[in-house]
């Protein structure tokens, strides 16, 4: 009889969905996954890609064991070295940096859905201590510096909207640039339920997704305009009244008034100094008083005081809206004038209304002014902080209970790292000498590919961990190979917080090969580097500390003890009823309010949301003369980005890099289905199947992203992508979004290696 067992554990893979897996286990081998029971019943699923985590885990893909570099960067000539070995190297290397440049010469970059236990964030601040570099973000931030700013939150992914279970509730439902059908399977059953129960469910993509297939109503604006159509949208609600005035006056910054000469809000300590900053406002006299001694403040208005010009801030958006008249917006976006009127409208009065965002409006360069006009929407017509309303982002990250963990692990003061945001490697001069890179950097978390190779080639020495050989190794000084989420020893890994529930994420099987859990390796190196003392407590003992000194309310009743005895998962102390985000109608803002006007940004000319005409995929971009298409990255069912890009059954489905064009598009460059055509641009190109498909709309373009180098006929799509920084969003938050939809390339025939 074969020895059988089965281990639940949280799914690590980024797609946010954190599926809670029972793992079936035969002789030490996974040998298959189910869905495992969760205490809520709603959160329980599990998808195919998780099927094949078995070809997963086993791939002849995996390293195998340490790897030296044996030819130039970029060959791919590596010779199996031991781990003693490979350890010392690397901390010999980085002995040698930090004598000579100190800490700064050193930099890490981990990938995206990393564990927070063993992802070298520990290391990286306790190596030298004067503040190693810390490679991060660009990805996924856009949507939520917009909903932040307005909105006052400070965390990202689902946070924002209601708890998923909500959903249901929505009576209009909007679904934007996100497609959960492929990207968020887990939520996607909410959105299906929601439909079911009667809501207009309407799905704004450019291209005919498969969650577009699901909707009542499917938007196709053109990419890269979405901004326009909601400051249109914005423009009907007020032109037609459709706004809650109560709550707008009491909720936002609609009545404060704002000097034209500084763009800032008036404030008591302008006249007087030294009084506290309270916000002035236009009462029933009309003279500017402040906020909390007037009974009724004045939505709109204009004053005059010692000569400065003011105007309430609803004034100010009310000048801006009525630029965006439905016609003008119909000529930017190509959605019809009577189709954005009835949108507003059915949004501002047929809710409650919710909006779920995903990150394909994110990928454009003005993604956060988008959202910022989407939650100015949901705050003037009241839908937030009631049931089936809210503004946020639909998939990843499951459902909006944020329980607090405890830190786990504490720092000395000195330890720190320095943030480079990834959108500047490449682009400014830095002090970084050698890159120590959990996952993929130069695939996945850096646009402009050629840019960003050559930075690389540049770096004195580059250590890569991951479990297979990816595009970052191929250029990599030494390689080493890390377990998988799904091996390790001990009883625990890491601890997850989804939906309403606690889950462990537990270890199922013993490393494969010779490859160790990140934590070891971290630890390994630490010790090398004389700071092993900071690493005695093993993982068990750093989530215990976080589950059991947590003092937040959620988490009453929840011990680590107990969640093992359960079987690795249980509920939250929360209430049975979805979790309703703003349920209070706080708004975490310096005035408490929802803040559809952003003073740090009128420097930018972005105190409110506006439509800018700058940026790569609009069609009057100078740039579309020679590259008439936009080519988009949707994410791609088969994968969690490039994670199963390597799996048999996935790849039976889908083998190889396609493009994906509006068949008149194809036609009109003699390309047929299966053809190879080379999409190109003057930062680079990229060679694939040509799939003609008429879901596209003319003049767009789609290669998922996530292929690993060595499936590219020729190029790679993130030699492509844009890399441009939008100083705006830097100013807001320290540092850009990667804009890599805002992309044109033009597109030719491919044969026998060259274009034809
Ligand atoms: N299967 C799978 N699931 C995943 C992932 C994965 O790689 N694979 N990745 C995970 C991660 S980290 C993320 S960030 C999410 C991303 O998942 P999503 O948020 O769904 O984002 P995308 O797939 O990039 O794009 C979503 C949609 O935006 C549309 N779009 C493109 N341009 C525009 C535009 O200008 N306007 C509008 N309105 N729509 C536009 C695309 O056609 C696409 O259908 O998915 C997560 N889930
Ligand atoms: N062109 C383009 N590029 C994009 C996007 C896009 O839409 N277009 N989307 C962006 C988005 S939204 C995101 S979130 C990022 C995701 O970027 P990443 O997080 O970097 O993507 P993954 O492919 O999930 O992981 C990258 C590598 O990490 C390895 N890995 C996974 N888990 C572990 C681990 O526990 N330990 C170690 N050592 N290695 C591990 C995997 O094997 C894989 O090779 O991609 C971004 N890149
Ligand atoms: S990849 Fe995503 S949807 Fe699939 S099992 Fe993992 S968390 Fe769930
Ligand atoms: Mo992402």
């Amino acid at each position: 009889m074969p020895n059988e067992h089965i281990v639940n554990t949280v799914c690590a893979h980024n797609c946010g969905g954190r599926s809670f897996l029972a793992c079936h286990v035969r002789d030490g081998k996974l040998v298959n996954v189910t869905p495992a029971d969760m205490p809520d019943p709603a959160y329980r699923g599990l998808c195919v890609r998780c099927l094949t985590l078995p070809q997963w885990v086993y791939s002849e893909e995996r390293i195998p064991a340490p790897m030296r570099r044996a030819g130039p960067r970029g060959s791919g000539n590596f010779t199996e070295i031991g781990w003693d070995e490979a350890l010392d190297e690397i901390a010999e290397r980085f002995k040698i940096l930090l004598d000579a440049h100190g800490p700064s010469s050193i930099a890490f970059s981990r990938t995206s859905g990393s564990s927070q236990l063993g992802n070298y964030s520990r290391l990286a601040a306790l190596l030298g201590g004067g503040g190693t570099a810390n490679f991060f973000g660009g990805v996924d931030m856009a949507v939520h510096m917009g909903l932040n700013s307005t909105l006052g939150f400070k965390g990202m992914f689902g946070q924002a909207a209601n708890e998923w279970t909500d959903r249901a509730r929505a009576q209009v439902y909007i679904v934007w640039g996100n497609n959960p059908a492929e990207t968020s399977m887990t939520s996607m059953k909410f959105l299906l339920d929601a439909r079911d129960g009667g809501a207009e469910v309407i799905v704004i993509d450019p291209r005919y997704s498969a969650t577009a297939m699901h909707a009542t109503w499917w938007v196709a604006p053109r990419p890269g305009t979405d901004l326009a159509l909601a400051m249109g949208m914005l423009h009907v609600m007020l032109s037609d009244d459709l706004i809650d005035e109560n709550f707008t006056a009491t909720r936002t910054v609609a009545p404060l008034l704002v000097r034209e000469d500084n763009g800032l809000f008036l404030r008591a300590s302008d006249s007087t100094p030294g009084k506290a900053d309270t916000f002035m406002v236009i009462d029933a006299a009309t003279t500017a008083v402040p906020l909390n001694q007037s009974a009724e403040p004045q939505l709109e208005g204009r004053l005059l005081i010692d000569g400065v010009p003011m105007a309430t801030a609803m004034t100010l958006l009310r000048e801006e809206v009525q630029k965006y008249p439905p016609e003008r917006v119909q000529a930017i976006t190509g959605i019809a004038a009577d189709d954005i009127i009835d949108l507003a409208t059915l949004y501002a009065t047929a809710g409650p209304a919710t909006i779920g965002f995903g990150y394909g409006v994110d990928r454009y360069k003005h993604g956060d002014m988008l959202t910022r006009a989407a939650a100015t929407m949901a705050v003037l017509t009241g839908n937030i902080g009631r049931p089936g309303t809210g503004v946020g982002v639909q998939s990843h990250g499951i459902g909006s209970r944020g329980a607090e963990l405890a830190a786990g692990v504490s720092l000395p003061d000195w330890a720190q790292t320095e943030s480079i945001p990834n959108i500047e490697v490449g682009v400014r001069s830095l002090p970084v000498r050698a890159l120590f890179c959990q996952g993929d950097w130069l695939n996945q978390r850096s646009a402009h590919m050629t840019r960003a190779r050559a930075y690389l080639e540049s770096l004195e020495f580059l250590v890569t961990a991951d479990h297979f050989w990816q595009t970052t190794a191929q250029w990599s000084d030494i390689v080493l190979p890390a377990s998988t989420f799904l091996e390790g020893h001990g009883p625990v890994r890491d601890v997850a917080i989804a939906g309403n529930c606690i889950m462990l994420r537990r270890p199922v099987i013993e490393p494969v090969a010779q490859s160790r859990p990140d934590s070891e390796i971290e630890r390994a190196l630490a010790e090398r580097l004389g700071l092993g003392e900071w690493f005695q407590d093993a993982a068990e003992d750093i989530v215990r500390a976080q589950i059991d000194g947590s003092e937040d309310a959620a988490l009453t009743g929840v011990t680590f003890d107990k969640l093992m005895r359960a079987g690795g998962a249980m509920r939250l102390n929360v209430p049975a009823t979805p979790n309703i985000q703003y349920g209070g109608l706080h708004f975490p803002t310096k005035t408490g309010r929802a803040e559809f006007y952003v003073e740090e940004l009128v420097d930018f000319g972005e105190a409110l949301p506006r439509y800018v005409e700058d940026h790569e995929a609009l069609s009057t971009h100078e740039r579309a003369i020679d590259y008439p298409l936009v080519l988009v990255q949707a994410h791609a069912r088969q994968r969690a980005h490039s994670t199963f890009y390597n799996t048999r059954w996935t790849l039976e489905i889908w083998p190889e890099p396609t493009l994906e064009l509006n068949p008149g598009d194809a036609q009109a460059r003699g390309l047929s289905d299966g053809d190879l055509a080379e999409a190109f641009n003057d930062r680079g190109h990229v060679v694939a199947r040509v799939r003609p498909n008429p879901d596209y709309p003319p003049g767009l373009a789609n290669l998922a992203e996530g292929w690993k180098q060595q499936q590219y006929m020729a190029g790679n799509v993130q030699e492509l992508t844009n890399g441009t920084i939008n100083a705006s969003q830097t100013h807001l938050w320290g540092h850009a979004n990667i804009p890599f939809f805002d992309t044109r390339v033009q597109v030719r025939r491919w044969a026998e290696g060259k274009p034809s």
